[in-house]
Protein backbone atom coordinates (compact mmCIF):
# COMPACT_ATOMS: atom_id res chain seq x y z
CA UNK A 1 0.00 0.00 0.00
CA UNK A 2 1.36 3.16 -0.85
CA UNK A 3 1.60 4.93 2.58
CA UNK A 4 0.36 8.78 1.61
CA UNK A 5 -3.14 9.15 2.60
CA UNK A 6 -3.01 5.96 4.63
CA UNK A 7 -5.10 7.38 7.66
CA UNK A 8 -7.90 8.15 4.06
CA UNK A 9 -7.83 4.55 3.16
CA UNK A 10 -7.13 3.07 6.57
CA UNK A 11 -9.90 1.83 9.05
CA UNK A 12 -8.81 3.04 12.86
CA UNK A 13 -9.67 0.30 15.93
CA UNK A 14 -9.95 1.95 19.24
CA UNK A 15 -8.12 -0.53 21.71
CA UNK A 16 -9.37 0.50 25.76
CA UNK A 17 -5.81 -0.96 27.40
CA UNK A 18 -7.53 -1.54 30.41
CA UNK A 19 -9.58 -4.14 29.01
CA UNK A 20 -7.50 -5.99 25.97
CA UNK A 21 -6.03 -8.18 27.83
CA UNK A 22 -4.31 -9.39 30.98
CA UNK A 23 -0.78 -10.75 30.93
CA UNK A 24 0.43 -10.29 34.59
CA UNK A 25 -3.02 -11.41 36.40
CA UNK A 26 -3.84 -7.94 38.01
CA UNK A 27 -7.15 -8.20 35.96
CA UNK A 28 -6.50 -4.85 33.71
CA UNK A 29 -5.10 -4.76 30.53
CA UNK A 30 -1.79 -3.56 29.83
CA UNK A 31 0.80 -3.45 26.81
CA UNK A 32 2.07 -6.74 26.48
CA UNK A 33 -1.42 -7.84 26.28
CA UNK A 34 -2.30 -6.01 23.54
CA UNK A 35 0.82 -6.82 21.78
CA UNK A 36 -0.29 -10.73 22.00
CA UNK A 37 -3.22 -9.65 20.62
CA UNK A 38 -1.93 -8.48 17.41
CA UNK A 39 -2.63 -11.14 15.56
CA UNK A 40 -6.73 -10.68 16.06
CA UNK A 41 -6.13 -6.67 15.32
CA UNK A 42 -4.37 -7.81 12.17
CA UNK A 43 -6.47 -10.38 10.92
CA UNK A 44 -9.65 -8.25 11.24
CA UNK A 45 -8.22 -6.19 8.95
CA UNK A 46 -8.40 -2.60 9.68
CA UNK A 47 -4.79 -0.44 9.36
CA UNK A 48 -3.97 1.41 12.69
CA UNK A 49 -4.70 1.26 16.28
CA UNK A 50 -5.48 4.08 19.08
CA UNK A 51 -4.92 3.19 22.49
CA UNK A 52 -6.56 4.93 25.11
CA UNK A 53 -4.13 6.55 27.81
CA UNK A 54 -1.67 4.52 29.46
CA UNK A 55 0.71 7.14 30.74
CA UNK A 56 1.54 7.27 34.76
CA UNK A 57 -1.89 8.24 36.45
CA UNK A 58 -3.80 7.77 39.82
CA UNK A 59 -6.82 6.72 37.48
CA UNK A 60 -9.30 8.87 39.31
CA UNK A 61 -10.56 8.89 35.37
CA UNK A 62 -8.81 5.48 34.61
CA UNK A 63 -5.81 7.37 32.71
CA UNK A 64 -7.45 10.37 31.24
CA UNK A 65 -5.96 12.44 34.70
CA UNK A 66 -2.44 12.35 33.23
CA UNK A 67 0.65 12.46 35.90
CA UNK A 68 3.54 11.99 33.28
CA UNK A 69 3.15 12.46 29.73
CA UNK A 70 6.37 10.50 28.88
CA UNK A 71 6.03 7.52 30.45
CA UNK A 72 3.90 4.31 31.11
CA UNK A 73 1.84 3.21 34.06
CA UNK A 74 2.95 0.69 35.78
CA UNK A 75 -0.42 -0.99 35.80
CA UNK A 76 -0.02 -1.09 31.89
CA UNK A 77 3.90 -2.30 31.80
CA UNK A 78 6.89 -0.03 30.56
CA UNK A 79 8.74 1.82 27.95
CA UNK A 80 9.60 -0.43 26.83
CA UNK A 81 6.51 -2.38 26.63
CA UNK A 82 5.60 0.16 24.68
CA UNK A 83 8.46 0.71 22.15
CA UNK A 84 7.97 -3.43 21.79
CA UNK A 85 4.79 -3.13 20.50
CA UNK A 86 5.25 -0.47 18.58
CA UNK A 87 7.62 -2.26 16.64
CA UNK A 88 4.99 -5.46 16.58
CA UNK A 89 2.36 -3.30 15.45
CA UNK A 90 4.65 -1.80 12.89
CA UNK A 91 6.13 -5.61 11.49
CA UNK A 92 2.34 -6.14 10.74
CA UNK A 93 1.94 -3.39 8.74
CA UNK A 94 -0.65 -1.49 11.55
CA UNK A 95 -0.32 2.27 12.60
CA UNK A 96 -0.04 2.88 15.89
CA UNK A 97 -1.90 6.56 17.64
CA UNK A 98 -1.23 7.21 21.07
CA UNK A 99 -4.00 9.26 23.12
CA UNK A 100 -3.25 12.89 24.52
CA UNK A 101 -5.17 14.40 26.99
CA UNK A 102 -4.01 18.26 26.25
CA UNK A 103 -6.95 20.29 28.28
CA UNK A 104 -5.91 18.90 31.79
CA UNK A 105 -3.43 17.48 34.23
CA UNK A 106 -3.93 14.87 37.02
CA UNK A 107 -3.40 16.55 40.39
CA UNK A 108 -0.74 14.24 40.72
CA UNK A 109 1.09 16.06 38.10
CA UNK A 110 4.55 17.65 39.04
CA UNK A 111 3.66 20.65 37.22
CA UNK A 112 0.37 21.30 39.37
CA UNK A 113 1.53 20.28 42.44
CA UNK A 114 4.07 22.94 42.08
CA UNK A 115 1.23 25.50 40.65
CA UNK A 116 -0.85 24.57 43.56
CA UNK A 117 2.53 25.14 45.92
CA UNK A 118 1.85 29.40 46.44
CA UNK A 119 0.74 32.03 44.49
CA UNK A 120 3.93 33.31 43.68
CA UNK A 121 5.09 29.62 42.39
CA UNK A 122 6.99 29.56 38.98
CA UNK A 123 4.05 27.44 37.59
CA UNK A 124 1.09 28.98 39.06
CA UNK A 125 -0.17 30.28 35.84
CA UNK A 126 0.16 27.22 33.71
CA UNK A 127 -3.22 26.67 35.64
CA UNK A 128 -6.44 28.16 35.43
CA UNK A 129 -6.19 30.62 38.90
CA UNK A 130 -9.09 32.90 39.43
CA UNK A 131 -10.01 34.96 43.07
CA UNK A 132 -13.31 33.95 44.37
CA UNK A 133 -16.55 35.94 43.39
CA UNK A 134 -17.02 38.73 45.86
CA UNK A 135 -19.27 36.51 47.76
CA UNK A 136 -16.43 33.92 48.13
CA UNK A 137 -18.05 31.60 46.03
CA UNK A 138 -16.87 29.97 42.65
CA UNK A 139 -15.83 32.71 39.93
CA UNK A 140 -18.43 32.14 37.31
CA UNK A 141 -21.12 29.94 36.69
CA UNK A 142 -19.12 27.08 34.68
CA UNK A 143 -20.13 23.49 35.33
CA UNK A 144 -17.94 20.15 35.11
CA UNK A 145 -18.41 17.87 32.74
CA UNK A 146 -18.71 15.38 34.95
CA UNK A 147 -21.66 17.32 37.87
CA UNK A 148 -21.12 19.83 39.56
CA UNK A 149 -19.27 23.05 39.23
CA UNK A 150 -16.00 23.54 37.33
CA UNK A 151 -13.74 25.45 40.10
CA UNK A 152 -12.49 23.77 42.90
CA UNK A 153 -11.43 26.39 46.31
CA UNK A 154 -7.56 25.73 46.85
CA UNK A 155 -8.21 26.93 50.61
CA UNK A 156 -4.13 27.38 51.18
CA UNK A 157 -3.88 29.57 48.47
CA UNK A 158 -7.25 31.27 48.62
CA UNK A 159 -8.13 30.83 45.26
CA UNK A 160 -9.91 28.72 42.55
CA UNK A 161 -8.64 26.66 39.99
CA UNK A 162 -10.73 25.49 37.13
CA UNK A 163 -11.58 21.85 36.16
CA UNK A 164 -13.66 21.04 33.25
CA UNK A 165 -14.06 17.44 34.35
CA UNK A 166 -13.24 15.84 37.76
CA UNK A 167 -11.47 18.36 40.45
CA UNK A 168 -8.56 15.43 39.87
CA UNK A 169 -8.23 16.95 36.66
CA UNK A 170 -7.09 20.53 36.89
CA UNK A 171 -7.01 22.08 33.15
CA UNK A 172 -4.21 23.45 32.09
CA UNK A 173 -3.83 27.36 30.95
CA UNK A 174 -3.43 27.04 27.24
CA UNK A 175 -3.27 31.00 27.42
CA UNK A 176 0.42 30.41 28.60
CA UNK A 177 2.96 29.81 25.74
CA UNK A 178 5.35 28.12 28.56
CA UNK A 179 2.13 25.25 29.03
CA UNK A 180 2.30 24.76 24.64
CA UNK A 181 6.19 24.43 24.50
CA UNK A 182 5.73 21.77 27.63
CA UNK A 183 3.15 20.00 26.01
CA UNK A 184 4.93 20.57 22.24
CA UNK A 185 7.64 18.89 23.94
CA UNK A 186 5.62 15.67 25.50
CA UNK A 187 4.62 15.09 21.73
CA UNK A 188 7.87 15.18 20.35
CA UNK A 189 8.83 12.44 23.13
CA UNK A 190 6.17 10.09 21.08
CA UNK A 191 6.78 11.40 17.69
CA UNK A 192 10.25 10.74 18.10
CA UNK A 193 9.30 6.95 19.46
CA UNK A 194 7.94 6.53 15.73
CA UNK A 195 4.39 6.71 16.61
CA UNK A 196 1.98 7.81 13.79
CA UNK A 197 -0.07 9.76 15.39
CA UNK A 198 -2.17 11.33 18.41
CA UNK A 199 -5.92 11.13 18.96
CA UNK A 200 -6.28 14.40 20.74
CA UNK A 201 -8.65 14.59 24.25
CA UNK A 202 -11.45 17.38 24.33
CA UNK A 203 -9.78 19.07 21.76
CA UNK A 204 -12.31 21.81 21.47
CA UNK A 205 -12.27 22.83 25.16
CA UNK A 206 -7.94 23.99 25.17
CA UNK A 207 -9.21 27.74 25.36
CA UNK A 208 -11.19 29.88 28.13
CA UNK A 209 -12.82 32.87 27.09
CA UNK A 210 -10.43 35.30 28.22
CA UNK A 211 -12.76 37.49 30.55
CA UNK A 212 -14.66 34.10 32.40
CA UNK A 213 -17.89 35.21 31.66
CA UNK A 214 -20.94 33.70 32.82
CA UNK A 215 -22.18 30.87 29.91
CA UNK A 216 -25.69 31.55 28.91
CA UNK A 217 -28.68 29.55 29.90
CA UNK A 218 -29.14 26.99 26.91
CA UNK A 219 -33.20 27.21 26.61
CA UNK A 220 -33.03 23.91 24.53
CA UNK A 221 -31.90 21.93 27.87
CA UNK A 222 -34.56 19.21 28.80
CA UNK A 223 -34.42 17.19 31.89
CA UNK A 224 -32.43 14.06 30.35
CA UNK A 225 -29.97 15.77 28.75
CA UNK A 226 -26.39 15.87 30.04
CA UNK A 227 -26.81 17.83 33.21
CA UNK A 228 -23.27 20.14 32.41
CA UNK A 229 -25.41 21.53 29.59
CA UNK A 230 -28.41 23.31 31.61
CA UNK A 231 -25.83 26.27 30.20
CA UNK A 232 -24.48 26.83 26.90
CA UNK A 233 -20.67 26.38 27.32
CA UNK A 234 -19.92 29.13 24.56
CA UNK A 235 -17.44 31.04 27.27
CA UNK A 236 -15.72 27.66 28.21
CA UNK A 237 -15.15 26.10 24.99
CA UNK A 238 -14.43 26.41 21.00
CA UNK A 239 -13.10 29.33 21.93
CA UNK A 240 -11.87 30.93 18.42
CA UNK A 241 -8.02 31.32 19.60
CA UNK A 242 -7.89 27.02 19.84
CA UNK A 243 -7.50 26.73 16.04
CA UNK A 244 -4.00 28.81 16.21
CA UNK A 245 -2.84 25.92 18.76
CA UNK A 246 -4.48 23.21 16.17
CA UNK A 247 -2.84 24.50 13.59
CA UNK A 248 0.34 24.47 15.63
CA UNK A 249 0.41 20.77 16.59
CA UNK A 250 -0.48 20.01 13.08
CA UNK A 251 2.87 21.52 12.07
CA UNK A 252 4.81 20.00 14.69
CA UNK A 253 3.23 16.73 13.36
CA UNK A 254 4.23 17.70 9.76
CA UNK A 255 7.49 18.25 10.52
CA UNK A 256 7.93 14.51 11.07
CA UNK A 257 8.92 12.56 8.19
CA UNK A 258 5.76 9.75 6.89
CA UNK A 259 2.12 11.16 7.44
CA UNK A 260 1.54 11.55 11.39
CA UNK A 261 -2.12 12.05 12.11
CA UNK A 262 -4.12 14.09 14.56
CA UNK A 263 -6.78 13.18 15.17
CA UNK A 264 -9.62 15.69 17.35
CA UNK A 265 -12.01 14.35 19.61
CA UNK A 266 -14.41 17.05 19.31
CA UNK A 267 -18.21 17.00 20.25
CA UNK A 268 -19.87 20.04 18.58
CA UNK A 269 -22.68 20.82 16.08
CA UNK A 270 -21.66 20.23 12.61
CA UNK A 271 -21.05 23.62 11.29
CA UNK A 272 -18.64 24.11 14.26
CA UNK A 273 -16.99 20.45 14.13
CA UNK A 274 -15.72 21.42 10.46
CA UNK A 275 -14.12 23.99 11.33
CA UNK A 276 -11.31 22.04 13.14
CA UNK A 277 -9.92 20.74 9.45
CA UNK A 278 -8.88 24.06 9.22
CA UNK A 279 -9.71 26.62 6.14
CA UNK A 280 -6.35 25.40 4.62
CA UNK A 281 -6.64 21.99 5.83
CA UNK A 282 -4.06 22.83 7.72
CA UNK A 283 -5.55 21.36 11.02
CA UNK A 284 -7.07 18.06 12.07
CA UNK A 285 -6.61 15.70 9.79
CA UNK A 286 -9.68 14.15 11.43
CA UNK A 287 -11.82 15.90 13.80
CA UNK A 288 -13.69 12.65 15.75
CA UNK A 289 -17.55 12.77 13.52
CA UNK A 290 -19.54 11.47 16.53
CA UNK A 291 -22.92 11.92 14.91
CA UNK A 292 -23.69 8.42 13.52
CA UNK A 293 -23.86 7.50 17.75
CA UNK A 294 -26.06 10.87 18.34
CA UNK A 295 -28.35 10.34 15.54
CA UNK A 296 -31.59 8.20 15.93
CA UNK A 297 -31.47 4.70 13.35
CA UNK A 298 -33.68 5.60 11.45
CA UNK A 299 -32.89 5.97 7.22
CA UNK A 300 -34.18 9.79 6.53
CA UNK A 301 -32.64 10.83 9.56
CA UNK A 302 -29.18 9.23 8.27
CA UNK A 303 -29.68 10.18 5.03
CA UNK A 304 -30.08 13.92 6.05
CA UNK A 305 -27.33 13.78 8.34
CA UNK A 306 -24.79 12.02 5.34
CA UNK A 307 -25.63 14.57 3.25
CA UNK A 308 -25.36 17.34 5.30
CA UNK A 309 -22.69 16.17 6.67
CA UNK A 310 -20.85 15.67 3.13
CA UNK A 311 -22.15 19.15 2.22
CA UNK A 312 -20.58 20.91 4.88
CA UNK A 313 -16.75 19.22 4.12
CA UNK A 314 -15.64 21.84 1.21
CA UNK A 315 -12.95 18.63 0.25
CA UNK A 316 -12.22 18.04 3.32
CA UNK A 317 -11.74 13.85 4.21
CA UNK A 318 -14.85 12.27 6.31
CA UNK A 319 -14.29 9.75 9.07
CA UNK A 320 -17.33 7.99 10.95
CA UNK A 321 -17.32 6.75 14.51
CA UNK A 322 -20.37 4.37 16.12
CA UNK A 323 -18.86 3.63 19.12
CA UNK A 324 -16.01 4.18 21.91
CA UNK A 325 -15.18 4.43 25.31
CA UNK A 326 -17.46 7.34 26.29
CA UNK A 327 -21.02 5.81 24.97
CA UNK A 328 -23.27 2.82 25.17
CA UNK A 329 -22.31 0.01 23.41
CA UNK A 330 -23.76 0.16 19.55
CA UNK A 331 -25.75 -3.42 19.71
CA UNK A 332 -27.36 -2.17 22.80
CA UNK A 333 -28.46 1.47 21.73
CA UNK A 334 -30.12 0.09 18.12
CA UNK A 335 -30.26 -3.80 19.18
CA UNK A 336 -28.08 -6.36 18.06
CA UNK A 337 -29.46 -7.37 14.48
CA UNK A 338 -29.42 -3.96 13.59
CA UNK A 339 -25.97 -3.59 14.73
CA UNK A 340 -24.87 -5.63 11.98
CA UNK A 341 -26.66 -3.23 9.18
CA UNK A 342 -24.44 -0.73 11.31
CA UNK A 343 -21.30 -2.49 10.32
CA UNK A 344 -22.02 -2.18 6.80
CA UNK A 345 -22.98 1.19 6.83
CA UNK A 346 -19.95 2.37 8.70
CA UNK A 347 -17.81 0.26 6.53
CA UNK A 348 -19.53 1.67 3.20
CA UNK A 349 -19.61 5.46 3.24
CA UNK A 350 -17.11 8.06 2.80
CA UNK A 351 -14.25 8.38 5.10
CA UNK A 352 -12.40 7.01 7.72
CA UNK A 353 -13.79 4.43 9.98
CA UNK A 354 -13.08 4.23 14.00
CA UNK A 355 -14.25 0.82 15.36
CA UNK A 356 -14.47 0.28 19.13
CA UNK A 357 -13.10 -2.99 20.26
CA UNK A 358 -15.39 -6.11 21.03
CA UNK A 359 -18.06 -4.00 18.66
CA UNK A 360 -16.78 -6.68 15.87
CA UNK A 361 -18.65 -9.31 18.12
CA UNK A 362 -21.23 -7.49 18.55
CA UNK A 363 -20.43 -7.25 22.35
CA UNK A 364 -22.99 -5.30 24.21
CA UNK A 365 -23.38 -3.38 27.33
CA UNK A 366 -22.64 -5.52 30.35
CA UNK A 367 -24.98 -4.67 33.41
CA UNK A 368 -22.75 -3.46 36.66
CA UNK A 369 -23.78 -3.53 40.03
CA UNK A 370 -23.64 -0.17 41.76
CA UNK A 371 -21.41 -1.70 44.25
CA UNK A 372 -19.41 -2.73 41.44
CA UNK A 373 -19.40 0.93 39.27
CA UNK A 374 -15.87 2.62 39.39
CA UNK A 375 -16.21 5.20 36.48
CA UNK A 376 -16.17 8.85 38.62
CA UNK A 377 -18.83 10.08 36.19
CA UNK A 378 -21.73 7.18 37.83
CA UNK A 379 -20.09 8.04 41.12
CA UNK A 380 -20.82 11.56 41.22
CA UNK A 381 -24.28 11.15 39.35
CA UNK A 382 -25.46 8.18 40.28
CA UNK A 383 -28.36 6.13 37.91
CA UNK A 384 -28.88 8.59 35.81
CA UNK A 385 -27.42 5.95 33.18
CA UNK A 386 -24.30 7.91 32.69
CA UNK A 387 -21.75 5.42 33.87
CA UNK A 388 -19.70 4.25 31.35
CA UNK A 389 -18.51 1.02 32.70
CA UNK A 390 -20.90 -1.17 30.80
CA UNK A 391 -19.21 -0.30 27.59
CA UNK A 392 -15.67 -0.89 28.94
CA UNK A 393 -15.77 -3.90 29.82
CA UNK A 394 -13.09 -6.82 29.08
CA UNK A 395 -12.73 -8.00 25.54
CA UNK A 396 -14.07 -11.78 25.10
CA UNK A 397 -11.23 -14.12 23.61
CA UNK A 398 -12.94 -17.25 24.60
CA UNK A 399 -15.88 -18.63 26.65
CA UNK A 400 -13.74 -19.24 29.94
CA UNK A 401 -14.63 -18.08 33.10
CA UNK A 402 -12.54 -14.46 32.30
CA UNK A 403 -13.48 -15.12 28.48
CA UNK A 404 -9.81 -15.62 28.21
CA UNK A 405 -8.88 -12.06 29.53
CA UNK A 406 -7.24 -12.31 32.80
CA UNK A 407 -6.07 -15.01 34.91
CA UNK A 408 -7.20 -12.68 37.78
CA UNK A 409 -9.97 -11.03 39.14
CA UNK A 410 -11.45 -9.10 36.16
CA UNK A 411 -11.50 -4.92 36.91
CA UNK A 412 -15.20 -5.13 35.09
CA UNK A 413 -17.34 -8.50 34.72
CA UNK A 414 -17.09 -9.75 31.13
CA UNK A 415 -20.14 -10.09 29.77
CA UNK A 416 -21.94 -13.24 28.52
CA UNK A 417 -19.70 -16.54 27.65
CA UNK A 418 -21.22 -17.11 23.88
CA UNK A 419 -20.26 -13.75 22.50
CA UNK A 420 -16.32 -14.77 22.34
CA UNK A 421 -13.53 -14.06 19.18
CA UNK A 422 -12.97 -17.88 19.29
CA UNK A 423 -16.24 -18.97 18.79
CA UNK A 424 -17.22 -16.61 15.84
CA UNK A 425 -13.90 -17.03 13.94
CA UNK A 426 -14.88 -19.65 11.84
CA UNK A 427 -18.54 -18.71 12.06
CA UNK A 428 -19.91 -17.73 8.55
CA UNK A 429 -22.54 -16.20 10.17
CA UNK A 430 -21.15 -14.59 13.02
CA UNK A 431 -20.46 -10.23 13.29
CA UNK A 432 -16.67 -11.40 13.17
CA UNK A 433 -17.00 -13.21 9.62
CA UNK A 434 -19.24 -9.57 8.82
CA UNK A 435 -16.57 -7.28 9.91
CA UNK A 436 -13.79 -9.14 8.32
CA UNK A 437 -15.52 -9.38 4.85
CA UNK A 438 -16.72 -5.72 5.07
CA UNK A 439 -12.74 -4.60 6.32
CA UNK A 440 -11.49 -6.99 3.07
CA UNK A 441 -13.75 -5.49 0.59
CA UNK A 442 -13.05 -2.12 1.71
CA UNK A 443 -9.56 -2.99 1.74
CA UNK A 444 -9.33 -3.77 -2.18
CA UNK A 445 -12.04 -1.72 -3.45
CA UNK A 446 -10.97 1.72 -4.59
CA UNK A 447 -14.44 2.67 -4.47
CA UNK A 448 -15.03 2.01 -1.04
CA UNK A 449 -11.92 2.95 0.42
CA UNK A 450 -11.88 6.50 -1.51
CA UNK A 451 -14.85 6.65 -3.98
CA UNK A 452 -17.55 9.09 -4.36
CA UNK A 453 -20.78 8.82 -1.90
CA UNK A 454 -23.82 8.84 -4.55
CA UNK A 455 -27.11 9.11 -2.26
CA UNK A 456 -29.74 7.16 -4.30
CA UNK A 457 -32.64 7.90 -1.58
CA UNK A 458 -34.63 6.53 1.04
CA UNK A 459 -36.84 3.84 0.00
CA UNK A 460 -39.92 3.15 2.64
CA UNK A 461 -36.86 2.23 5.57
CA UNK A 462 -34.06 1.16 3.38
CA UNK A 463 -31.80 3.95 2.77
CA UNK A 464 -29.95 3.73 -0.68
CA UNK A 465 -25.99 4.76 -1.63
CA UNK A 466 -23.47 3.99 -4.07
CA UNK A 467 -19.88 4.68 -4.08
CA UNK A 468 -17.56 4.86 -7.61
CA UNK A 469 -14.19 5.69 -8.30
CA UNK A 470 -12.65 6.58 -11.46
CA UNK A 471 -11.90 3.54 -13.55
CA UNK A 472 -12.66 1.11 -10.56
CA UNK A 473 -15.87 -1.41 -9.75
CA UNK A 474 -18.74 0.28 -8.39
CA UNK A 475 -21.28 -0.17 -6.03
CA UNK A 476 -24.59 -0.18 -4.31
CA UNK A 477 -25.19 -0.40 -0.50
CA UNK A 478 -28.59 -1.03 0.88
CA UNK A 479 -29.30 -0.98 4.45
CA UNK A 480 -32.89 -1.91 5.49
CA UNK A 481 -33.53 0.29 9.23
CA UNK A 482 -36.49 -1.17 9.70
CA UNK A 483 -38.50 -4.45 12.06
CA UNK A 484 -39.54 -5.90 9.32
CA UNK A 485 -37.99 -7.30 5.68
CA UNK A 486 -38.22 -5.01 2.85
CA UNK A 487 -38.03 -4.86 -1.18
CA UNK A 488 -36.73 -1.82 -3.03
CA UNK A 489 -36.22 -0.97 -6.60
CA UNK A 490 -33.07 1.19 -8.55
CA UNK A 491 -31.41 0.87 -11.59
CA UNK A 492 -28.60 1.11 -10.14
CA UNK A 493 -29.04 -2.15 -7.84
CA UNK A 494 -27.50 -4.70 -10.50
CA UNK A 495 -24.61 -6.49 -9.98
CA UNK A 496 -23.61 -9.43 -7.55
CA UNK A 497 -24.01 -9.32 -3.91
CA UNK A 498 -20.64 -8.83 -2.23
CA UNK A 499 -21.44 -8.72 1.47
CA UNK A 500 -24.82 -9.53 2.95
CA UNK A 501 -25.80 -9.31 6.87
CA UNK A 502 -27.57 -12.64 5.55
CA UNK A 503 -25.07 -15.47 5.39
CA UNK A 504 -24.98 -17.51 2.00
CA UNK A 505 -25.85 -14.72 -0.57
CA UNK A 506 -22.93 -13.78 -1.71
CA UNK A 507 -22.80 -14.48 -5.36
CA UNK A 508 -25.96 -14.17 -5.52
CA UNK A 509 -27.38 -11.93 -8.61
CA UNK A 510 -29.01 -8.97 -8.63
CA UNK A 511 -31.41 -7.43 -11.41
CA UNK A 512 -32.55 -4.00 -10.60
CA UNK A 513 -34.67 -5.49 -7.27
CA UNK A 514 -32.94 -6.38 -3.74
CA UNK A 515 -35.22 -7.92 -0.88
CA UNK A 516 -33.26 -7.70 2.35
CA UNK A 517 -33.92 -9.19 5.67
CA UNK A 518 -35.51 -7.38 9.14
CA UNK A 519 -32.47 -4.78 9.83
CA UNK A 520 -30.51 -6.31 6.92
CA UNK A 521 -28.09 -4.68 4.59
CA UNK A 522 -26.47 -5.61 1.23
CA UNK A 523 -23.45 -4.62 -0.57
CA UNK A 524 -23.80 -5.33 -4.55
CA UNK A 525 -21.11 -5.05 -7.19
CA UNK A 526 -22.35 -3.17 -10.05
CA UNK A 527 -20.99 -4.96 -13.26
O1 LIG B 1 -14.24 12.70 26.78
C1 LIG B 1 -14.71 13.99 26.53
C2 LIG B 1 -16.11 14.21 26.75
O2 LIG B 1 -16.49 15.36 26.89
C3 LIG B 1 -17.05 13.09 26.81
O3 LIG B 1 -17.17 12.71 28.13
C4 LIG B 1 -18.36 13.54 26.26
O4 LIG B 1 -18.86 14.60 27.01
C5 LIG B 1 -19.39 12.49 26.31
O5 LIG B 1 -18.86 11.27 25.95
C6 LIG B 1 -20.51 12.83 25.35
O6 LIG B 1 -21.21 11.69 25.02
C7 LIG B 1 -12.87 12.54 26.91
C8 LIG B 1 -12.54 11.09 27.11
O7 LIG B 1 -12.92 10.37 25.97
C9 LIG B 1 -13.21 10.62 28.36
O8 LIG B 1 -13.03 9.24 28.55
C10 LIG B 1 -12.62 11.39 29.50
O9 LIG B 1 -13.26 11.03 30.69
C11 LIG B 1 -12.75 12.88 29.28
O10 LIG B 1 -12.34 13.28 27.99
C12 LIG B 1 -11.88 13.63 30.24
O11 LIG B 1 -10.54 13.48 29.90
Amino acid sequence: MDERGWWRRGVVYQIYPRSFQDTDGDGIGDLPGIERRLDHVAELGVDAIWISPFYPSPMADFGYDVADYCGVDPIFGTLQDFDRLLGAAHARGLKVIVDFVPNHTSEAHPWFVESRASRESRRRDWYVWRDPAPDGGPPNNWLSVFGGGAWELDPATGQYFLHSYLKQQPDLNWRNPEVEAAVFEALRFWLDRGVDGFRMDVLWMLVKDEQFRDNPRNPDWRPGMLPHLRFDPVFSTDRPETMGIVRRMRALLDSYAGERVLIGEIYLPIRRLVAYYGEASDGCHMPFNFKLIQARWDAGEIDALVRRYEGALQGAWPNWVLGNHDNPRLASRIGPQAARAAAVLLLTLRGTPTLYYGDELGMENVPIPPERAVDPWERNEPGMGLGRDPERTPMPWDDGPNRGFTDGEPWLPPGPAAVNVAAQADEPGSMLTLYRRLLALRRAEPALHEGDWVPLGVQGEVLLYARQAPDAARFAVAVNFGDGPARVEHEALRGTMAVTTTPGREGEAVEGVLTLEANGAAVVRCG
